[in-house]
Protein backbone atom coordinates (compact mmCIF):
# COMPACT_ATOMS: atom_id res chain seq x y z
CA UNK A 1 0.00 0.00 0.00
CA UNK A 2 1.02 3.63 -0.67
CA UNK A 3 2.13 5.26 1.86
CA UNK A 4 2.22 9.89 1.56
CA UNK A 5 5.48 11.05 2.67
CA UNK A 6 3.83 12.54 5.84
CA UNK A 7 2.83 8.84 7.14
CA UNK A 8 6.81 7.62 8.45
CA UNK A 9 7.50 9.61 11.86
CA UNK A 10 4.94 9.65 14.59
CA UNK A 11 5.49 13.13 16.55
CA UNK A 12 1.81 14.12 17.32
CA UNK A 13 -1.88 13.57 17.50
CA UNK A 14 -2.33 14.42 13.66
CA UNK A 15 0.61 12.20 12.40
CA UNK A 16 -0.81 9.31 14.50
CA UNK A 17 -4.08 9.81 12.72
CA UNK A 18 -2.30 9.87 9.36
CA UNK A 19 -0.29 6.57 10.49
CA UNK A 20 -3.54 5.03 10.17
CA UNK A 21 -4.31 3.15 6.58
CA UNK A 22 -7.52 3.01 5.54
CA UNK A 23 -9.03 0.09 3.34
CA UNK A 24 -12.13 -0.92 2.66
CA UNK A 25 -13.76 -4.23 1.77
CA UNK A 26 -15.71 -4.66 -1.89
CA UNK A 27 -18.21 -7.48 -2.95
CA UNK A 28 -21.19 -8.88 -4.12
CA UNK A 29 -24.20 -9.03 -1.67
CA UNK A 30 -23.60 -11.96 0.87
CA UNK A 31 -20.49 -13.07 -0.29
CA UNK A 32 -18.94 -12.39 2.99
CA UNK A 33 -17.82 -9.19 3.91
CA UNK A 34 -18.84 -9.15 7.51
CA UNK A 35 -17.52 -12.73 7.99
CA UNK A 36 -14.13 -11.92 6.56
CA UNK A 37 -14.15 -8.67 8.36
CA UNK A 38 -14.28 -10.28 11.69
CA UNK A 39 -11.23 -12.80 10.74
CA UNK A 40 -9.39 -9.58 10.21
CA UNK A 41 -10.47 -8.25 13.29
CA UNK A 42 -9.08 -11.58 15.34
CA UNK A 43 -5.90 -11.94 13.03
CA UNK A 44 -4.23 -8.58 13.82
CA UNK A 45 -4.32 -6.49 16.62
CA UNK A 46 -3.67 -3.51 14.69
CA UNK A 47 -6.66 -3.55 12.77
CA UNK A 48 -10.17 -2.36 13.40
CA UNK A 49 -13.32 -3.22 11.86
CA UNK A 50 -15.68 -0.54 11.09
CA UNK A 51 -18.97 -2.52 10.06
CA UNK A 52 -21.77 -1.67 7.36
CA UNK A 53 -24.47 0.53 9.43
CA UNK A 54 -26.88 -1.84 8.04
CA UNK A 55 -29.18 -1.58 10.91
CA UNK A 56 -29.96 1.73 10.34
CA UNK A 57 -31.51 1.05 7.39
CA UNK A 58 -33.73 -1.09 8.39
CA UNK A 59 -34.71 1.13 10.99
CA UNK A 60 -35.30 4.61 10.43
CA UNK A 61 -36.21 6.35 13.07
CA UNK A 62 -37.75 10.02 14.01
CA UNK A 63 -35.98 12.57 16.30
CA UNK A 64 -37.04 10.87 19.24
CA UNK A 65 -35.82 7.49 18.36
CA UNK A 66 -38.97 6.10 17.30
CA UNK A 67 -38.86 3.91 14.92
CA UNK A 68 -40.66 5.14 11.67
CA UNK A 69 -39.84 2.61 8.87
CA UNK A 70 -37.82 -0.09 7.18
CA UNK A 71 -35.89 1.38 4.33
CA UNK A 72 -34.19 -1.51 3.09
CA UNK A 73 -37.94 -3.51 2.85
CA UNK A 74 -38.92 -0.21 0.95
CA UNK A 75 -36.42 -0.26 -1.28
CA UNK A 76 -36.92 -3.79 -2.20
CA UNK A 77 -40.23 -3.77 -2.65
CA UNK A 78 -40.81 -0.32 -4.33
CA UNK A 79 -37.40 -0.16 -6.37
CA UNK A 80 -38.46 3.40 -8.44
CA UNK A 81 -39.68 4.87 -5.63
CA UNK A 82 -37.55 4.73 -2.55
CA UNK A 83 -33.93 3.68 -4.34
CA UNK A 84 -32.78 7.59 -4.31
CA UNK A 85 -33.79 7.88 -0.87
CA UNK A 86 -31.90 4.57 0.49
CA UNK A 87 -28.64 5.54 -1.63
CA UNK A 88 -29.19 8.66 -0.06
CA UNK A 89 -29.49 7.41 3.37
CA UNK A 90 -27.25 4.09 3.45
CA UNK A 91 -24.29 6.84 1.60
CA UNK A 92 -24.83 9.31 4.46
CA UNK A 93 -25.01 6.81 7.50
CA UNK A 94 -21.55 5.26 6.01
CA UNK A 95 -20.23 8.77 5.90
CA UNK A 96 -20.75 9.08 9.32
CA UNK A 97 -19.28 5.91 10.47
CA UNK A 98 -15.84 7.17 8.32
CA UNK A 99 -15.96 9.83 9.80
CA UNK A 100 -15.55 8.76 13.42
CA UNK A 101 -11.88 9.10 14.53
CA UNK A 102 -9.55 5.58 14.79
CA UNK A 103 -9.70 4.11 18.70
CA UNK A 104 -6.94 5.27 20.93
CA UNK A 105 -5.95 1.42 20.94
CA UNK A 106 -5.28 2.19 17.08
CA UNK A 107 -3.37 4.91 17.37
CA UNK A 108 -0.64 3.57 19.54
CA UNK A 109 -0.45 0.30 17.53
CA UNK A 110 3.51 -0.23 16.80
CA UNK A 111 2.54 -2.01 13.67
CA UNK A 112 0.90 -0.58 10.49
CA UNK A 113 -2.51 0.74 12.07
CA UNK A 114 -4.93 -0.19 9.99
CA UNK A 115 -9.04 0.47 9.34
CA UNK A 116 -11.01 -1.87 8.06
CA UNK A 117 -14.77 -0.78 6.51
CA UNK A 118 -17.47 -3.02 4.67
CA UNK A 119 -17.83 -1.44 1.46
CA UNK A 120 -17.30 2.46 0.92
CA UNK A 121 -18.78 5.70 -0.16
CA UNK A 122 -17.25 4.67 -3.48
CA UNK A 123 -19.47 0.80 -3.88
CA UNK A 124 -22.13 3.24 -2.80
CA UNK A 125 -21.97 4.98 -5.77
CA UNK A 126 -20.38 3.00 -8.50
CA UNK A 127 -21.86 -0.30 -7.78
CA UNK A 128 -25.37 0.39 -6.08
CA UNK A 129 -26.33 3.80 -6.80
CA UNK A 130 -24.94 3.91 -10.99
CA UNK A 131 -26.35 0.21 -10.67
CA UNK A 132 -29.85 1.62 -9.93
CA UNK A 133 -29.74 4.79 -12.59
CA UNK A 134 -29.06 1.73 -14.87
CA UNK A 135 -32.07 0.01 -14.22
CA UNK A 136 -34.36 2.86 -14.54
CA UNK A 137 -34.78 2.89 -10.89
CA UNK A 138 -32.84 6.01 -10.26
CA UNK A 139 -33.68 8.76 -13.06
CA UNK A 140 -31.41 10.92 -14.69
CA UNK A 141 -32.65 14.32 -12.30
CA UNK A 142 -31.93 12.15 -8.95
CA UNK A 143 -28.51 10.71 -10.93
CA UNK A 144 -27.55 14.44 -11.26
CA UNK A 145 -28.41 15.38 -7.52
CA UNK A 146 -27.00 12.29 -6.46
CA UNK A 147 -23.37 12.82 -7.77
CA UNK A 148 -23.46 16.55 -7.32
CA UNK A 149 -23.89 16.30 -3.41
CA UNK A 150 -21.59 12.83 -3.20
CA UNK A 151 -18.63 14.25 -5.41
CA UNK A 152 -19.00 17.69 -2.69
CA UNK A 153 -19.06 15.32 0.33
CA UNK A 154 -16.02 13.34 -0.51
CA UNK A 155 -14.01 16.19 -1.56
CA UNK A 156 -14.76 18.49 1.05
CA UNK A 157 -14.47 15.55 3.26
CA UNK A 158 -10.89 14.92 2.04
CA UNK A 159 -8.67 12.77 3.38
CA UNK A 160 -10.83 11.33 6.12
CA UNK A 161 -12.92 9.73 3.36
CA UNK A 162 -9.60 8.60 0.86
CA UNK A 163 -8.79 4.84 1.27
CA UNK A 164 -5.49 3.55 0.55
CA UNK A 165 -6.20 0.02 -0.20
CA UNK A 166 -9.25 -2.34 -1.09
CA UNK A 167 -9.77 -5.87 -0.63
CA UNK A 168 -11.90 -7.59 -2.98
CA UNK A 169 -13.85 -10.63 -2.24
CA UNK A 170 -14.51 -11.46 -5.51
CA UNK A 171 -17.13 -15.03 -6.26
CA UNK A 172 -20.11 -15.76 -8.54
CA UNK A 173 -23.00 -14.31 -7.99
CA UNK A 174 -24.43 -17.89 -8.25
CA UNK A 175 -22.07 -18.60 -5.32
CA UNK A 176 -23.31 -15.04 -3.45
CA UNK A 177 -26.77 -15.90 -4.11
CA UNK A 178 -26.33 -19.54 -2.56
CA UNK A 179 -24.99 -17.39 0.76
CA UNK A 180 -27.35 -15.38 0.71
CA UNK A 181 -30.55 -17.86 0.76
CA UNK A 182 -28.63 -19.50 3.32
CA UNK A 183 -28.11 -16.27 5.54
CA UNK A 184 -32.26 -15.71 4.38
CA UNK A 185 -32.16 -11.80 5.26
CA UNK A 186 -35.83 -11.06 5.05
CA UNK A 187 -35.56 -7.84 3.23
CA UNK A 188 -33.78 -9.90 0.62
CA UNK A 189 -36.13 -12.80 0.22
CA UNK A 190 -36.93 -11.45 -3.32
CA UNK A 191 -33.55 -10.75 -4.76
CA UNK A 192 -32.79 -12.32 -7.67
CA UNK A 193 -29.57 -14.29 -9.23
CA UNK A 194 -30.14 -11.10 -12.12
CA UNK A 195 -29.52 -8.58 -9.64
CA UNK A 196 -26.34 -10.20 -8.30
CA UNK A 197 -25.56 -10.58 -12.01
CA UNK A 198 -25.62 -6.43 -12.29
CA UNK A 199 -23.88 -6.07 -9.22
CA UNK A 200 -21.11 -8.12 -10.28
CA UNK A 201 -20.43 -6.55 -13.28
CA UNK A 202 -20.27 -3.11 -11.89
CA UNK A 203 -17.44 -4.16 -9.45
CA UNK A 204 -15.94 -5.75 -12.21
CA UNK A 205 -16.55 -2.57 -14.13
CA UNK A 206 -14.84 -0.89 -11.37
CA UNK A 207 -12.14 -3.12 -9.90
CA UNK A 208 -11.00 -5.28 -12.67
CA UNK A 209 -11.67 -3.70 -15.85
CA UNK A 210 -11.10 -0.58 -14.38
CA UNK A 211 -13.49 0.91 -17.15
CA UNK A 212 -16.13 3.04 -14.33
CA UNK A 213 -15.88 6.40 -15.41
CA UNK A 214 -14.92 7.39 -11.64
CA UNK A 215 -14.97 11.03 -10.72
CA UNK A 216 -11.98 11.15 -8.41
CA UNK A 217 -8.46 10.85 -9.78
CA UNK A 218 -7.01 9.59 -6.59
CA UNK A 219 -9.36 6.22 -6.58
CA UNK A 220 -7.97 5.30 -9.67
CA UNK A 221 -4.62 4.58 -8.30
CA UNK A 222 -5.89 3.16 -4.95
CA UNK A 223 -4.04 -0.52 -4.78
CA UNK A 224 -6.75 -3.37 -5.47
CA UNK A 225 -6.09 -6.55 -4.15
CA UNK A 226 -8.49 -9.58 -5.55
CA UNK A 227 -9.14 -12.91 -3.28
CA UNK A 228 -11.04 -15.64 -4.62
CA UNK A 229 -13.92 -15.66 -2.07
CA UNK A 230 -16.16 -19.00 -3.70
CA UNK A 231 -13.86 -20.63 -1.28
CA UNK A 232 -15.09 -21.30 1.88
CA UNK A 233 -12.68 -19.22 4.06
CA UNK A 234 -14.98 -19.24 6.69
CA UNK A 235 -15.18 -23.17 7.30
CA UNK A 236 -11.46 -23.99 5.79
CA UNK A 237 -8.61 -22.37 8.37
CA UNK A 238 -5.88 -23.30 4.91
CA UNK A 239 -8.24 -20.78 3.09
CA UNK A 240 -8.20 -18.48 5.86
CA UNK A 241 -4.50 -19.14 6.61
CA UNK A 242 -4.01 -18.03 3.34
CA UNK A 243 -5.94 -15.22 2.76
CA UNK A 244 -4.22 -13.54 6.31
CA UNK A 245 -0.84 -14.39 4.56
CA UNK A 246 -2.02 -12.28 1.63
CA UNK A 247 -3.60 -9.72 3.05
CA UNK A 248 -0.76 -8.91 5.27
CA UNK A 249 1.54 -9.00 2.39
CA UNK A 250 -0.92 -5.59 0.80
CA UNK A 251 -0.31 -4.37 3.91
CA UNK A 252 3.11 -4.40 5.19
N1 LIG B 1 -27.26 -2.06 -0.30
C1 LIG B 1 -27.76 -1.26 -1.31
N2 LIG B 1 -27.10 -0.13 -1.65
C2 LIG B 1 -25.95 0.22 -1.03
C3 LIG B 1 -25.40 -0.60 -0.04
C4 LIG B 1 -26.08 -1.75 0.31
O1 LIG B 1 -28.82 -1.57 -1.87
N3 LIG B 1 -25.35 1.34 -1.39
C5 LIG B 1 -28.04 -3.22 0.16
C6 LIG B 1 -27.67 -4.53 -0.45
C7 LIG B 1 -27.95 -5.51 0.65
C8 LIG B 1 -27.70 -4.73 1.93
O2 LIG B 1 -27.84 -3.37 1.56
O3 LIG B 1 -29.31 -5.92 0.61
C9 LIG B 1 -26.34 -4.96 2.54
O4 LIG B 1 -25.45 -5.14 1.46
P1 LIG B 1 -23.91 -5.43 1.57
O5 LIG B 1 -23.48 -6.22 0.39
O6 LIG B 1 -23.19 -4.14 1.74
O7 LIG B 1 -23.75 -6.24 2.91
P2 LIG B 1 -23.93 -7.78 3.19
O8 LIG B 1 -24.37 -7.92 4.60
O9 LIG B 1 -24.77 -8.41 2.13
O10 LIG B 1 -22.47 -8.27 3.00
P3 LIG B 1 -21.77 -9.64 3.37
O11 LIG B 1 -22.80 -10.72 3.43
O12 LIG B 1 -20.79 -9.82 2.24
O13 LIG B 1 -21.13 -9.41 4.68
Amino acid sequence: LSRSPHCHSSTGPMDDINRVKRVSIEGNIAVGKSTFAQLLQFAGQDWEVVPEPVGKWQSIESGSSQKVSNLLDMMYQDPQRWSYTFQTNSCMSRMRTQLQPPPARLLRAKGVPVQVFERSVYSDRYVFALNMFELGCINSTEWAVYQDWHSFLVEQFGRQVELEGIIYLRAPPQKCMERLGQRGRMEEKGVQLDYLEKLHTQHERWLIDKSTKLHFERLTWVPVLVLDASLEFEEDPKVRAKFITQVKDFFS
